[in-house]
């Protein structure tokens, strides 16, 4: 496949969001509505983030490298920050394309890779440290939800989770974001339970990026049908440099054990923990 020549400037939208220089008149005003809405929702939503050609050469090259995605389905109890927090087994099912299988020119990598997005989020956020995550495989994944796939509810692992919707599914696949209810658990009961005051469902289009805190915000994506999937770019940052995913988590995105280094020491597509059995019909 041919994935042409990318450039962080032909990738980012930059009439829109003219964010090479952070201090113009026009990106603080970007960087202000950002502001404003993470204020507001704990979210944070850039639609037509990219340009119709890169959204284009992403789509197509998530499309072609659908068949090298990895698929799995698991019944998770709680989540990778604090075991039991959800006391109610949730269903994951998606595919994941890893880091490493992104061509150098993906335009993907490119844009995940580009200092100037670190930058701007760092801005956004109101934070100084900011950084991407140095995980060979989850760093940055292509998520697929086909036919029957959801992300059940969770918390992330890691403080700032960036997603580029670059397709949307034929059904369903809505991101669902409950920021304001923390970990109280009779809240999940509730937001689990279809009690949805509270929970933000973020309009996405594909191009729209999103900035969101999940690492104490319950969030999920909702179940898939038909012929198209959702493929997701999925970017993970962190407030510290060199945050490393485990090995199950790797595993879990790869199907591969992969050590710190990247090295690929096997195959397991066995799901190990933390699992549960799935709730009677
Ligand atoms: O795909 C989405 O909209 C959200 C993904 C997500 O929550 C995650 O990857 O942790
Ligand atoms: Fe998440």
């Amino acid at each position: 496949m041919k994935l042409g020549t990318w450039d962080p400037r032909t990738i980012v939208n930059l009439a829109r969001y003219p964010i090479t220089d952070l201090d113009s008149p026009d990106a603080r005003a970007v960087i202000a509505e950002g502001r404003a809405q993470l204020a507001r929702d704990g979210l944070c939503l850039l639609p037509d983030f990219v340009t119709p050609q890169a959204l284009a050469a992403m789509a197509a090259e998530g499309n072609a490298l659908a068949t090298d995605a990895y698929h799995e389905v698991s019944w998770v109890r709680g989540s990778d920050v604090r075991e039991g927090a959800l006391h109610r087994p949730q269903r994951n099912a998606c595919g994941a394309l890893a880091y490493d299988r992104l061509a150098p020119q993906s335009p993907s990598r490119l844009l995940y890779e580009w200092d100037g997005l670190v930058g701007l989020f760092r801005e956004l956020l109101g934070v100084e440290r900011f950084y991407r995550c140095a995980d060979p495989i989850s760093s940055c994944l292509v998520m697929y939800y086909g036919d029957d796939d959801e992300l059940g509810w969770h918390f992330d692992p890691n403080d700032g989770v960036v997603t580029l919707l670059v397709q949307s599914a034929s059904t369903g696949g809505d991101f669902e974001f409950a920021p304001g209810i923390g970990r109280d658990p009779a809240q999940f009961d509730r937001v689990m339970d279809g009690g949805r005051d509270g929970v933000i469902k973020a309009d996405l289009k594909p191009g729209t990026l999103s900035l969101f805190r999940g690492k104490n915000a319950l969030h999920r994506v909702t179940s898939t049908a038909g012929p198209r999937p959702r493929i997701m770019l999925t970017m993970s940052f962190h407030d510290r440099p060199g945050m490393m995913f485990s090995e199950e988590n790797r595993r879990r995105y790869s199907g591969r054990i992969v050590d710190d280094a990247g090295r690929t020491l096997g195959t397991a597509t066995t799901p190990s923990s933390p699992l549960v059995a799935p709730p009677p019909a």
